[in-house]
């Protein structure tokens, strides 16, 4: 019997999953919730052929209205599920329908913490309004912008107004889910500073709003305080690319006002975006950026492949290792190799 890493179980078997032909996922993509998961799990393969598939599906889709792309990102613990279960309730009540794509890359083998976010969504769940994937899909080869940009795509052409990507704040995820989102919604907890919390500074400056979550109980001085704080903070922070500079605001799941005022912070995003053409704008760029970093992802991959290339680099690492050459002279030699590979 092959080896196993110790936490595969061999004798697993996947349930059988039911599949469809394009015919039944055209005509069912926007009324039937396990068409769309079907796609989306599809759109989360590797094979060619299950790629081949979600391109004539997008293909053949229009998109039906208008959508708002929001990521929700913090530090583990946070609140972010208990956040989009009580704003994507509002919502949906509100008449809007909503698919949230929690995303998690250190998941992948337990898939452990997207099904707490699932427990933690329970007014989304069974609602007919919204829709919940949860997407673990690997960092390799740009697997979680590839896969979540189609998610997107697909949720899109199913006619959704809301599309919330819940991505949890420790770094890596968060760059690629930013550039597939018009709004991104940083949650922070009450007291610490940022930098108490592990949230990166960078991952602060790619905010469009700030949240002090649990605004509430024996936390809501400590948020105010917060806020205050992030406000002061954020004064010193210029204007974004598109004229937008980010904003704070205090949020509790259990206080019902609290959705009202994030409803409106978000409409006043989206309102200021939808201005002068920015939103589209803001998609064009992500829509060239996904080209640029996937294409070059490609490229390293096929040039790594080229067998010279891959025995001179294997050469030169183990005569660095033995001291036997400077590696600037090693980058020297590869660029001299590379010009003549693809020249
Ligand atoms: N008091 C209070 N507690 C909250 C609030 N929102 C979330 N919590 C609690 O915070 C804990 C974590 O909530 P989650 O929603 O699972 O947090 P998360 O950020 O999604 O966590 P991960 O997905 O594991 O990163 C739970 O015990 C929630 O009940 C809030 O507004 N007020
Ligand atoms: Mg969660």
């Amino acid at each position: 019997m092959p080896d196993h890493p110790k936490h595969i179980n061999p004798i697993f078997r996947k349930k059988e999953t039911k599949s469809y032909s394009i015919q039944e996922c055209l005509a069912g993509i926007s009324t039937d919730r396990m068409i769309l998961s079907y796609l989306i799990s599809k759109a989360e393969s590797p094979l060619a052929a299950d790629e081949d598939f979600i391109l004539e599906v997008l293909e053949q889709l229009p998109i039906v209205g208008e959508t708002r792309r929001v990521a929700v990102s913090g530090s583990p613990g946070v609140g972010k599920s208990t956040f989009i279960n009580s704003y994507g309730n509002y919502l949906t009540h509100s008449g809007s329908k909503v698919a949230i794509l929690p995303v998690d890359p250190t998941s992948q083998v337990s898939r452990g913490s997207i099904l707490g976010d699932k427990t933690r969504m329970n007014h989304l769940i069974g609602n007919e309004h919204s829709f919940i994937k949860p997407m673990a899909s690997s960092l390799a080869l740009g697997g979680i912008a590839h896969a979540t940009s189609t998610a997107i795509m697909l949720c899109e052409r199913a006619g959704f107004d809301y599309i919330i990507i819940e991505t949890v704040g420790v770094g890596q995820s968060e760059y690629a889910v930013r550039h597939l989102v018009d709004c991104f919604v940083l949650l922070l907890q009450p007291g610490g500073g940022d930098e108490l919390q592990g949230i990166k500074r960078g991952i602060m400056e790619m905010a469009d709003l700030l949240v002090i979550n649990k605004a509430d109980g024996p936390l809501l001085k400590s948020a105010e305080e917060s806020l205050k704080s992030y406000k002061n903070a954020l004064r010193l922070m210029l204007e974004n690319d598109y004229a937008w500079k980010a904003k704070a605001i205090s949020y509790s799941s259990v206080v019902e006002e609290a959705t009202v005022s994030i409803t409106a912070l978000m409409d006043k995003y989206f309102t200021h975006m939808s201005a002068r053409g920015r939103l589209e704008a803001l998609r064009n760029e992500q829509a060239l950026r996904y080209y640029v970093d996937m294409s070059e992802k490609l490229f390293l991959s096929a040039v790594g492949k080229h067998p010279e290339i891959r025995k001179q680099t294997e050469e030169h690492r183990a005569q660095i290792l033995a001291h036997e050459i400077f590696p600037v002279k090693a980058v020297k030699e590869l660029k001299e190799k590379l010009e003549h590979a693809f020249n």
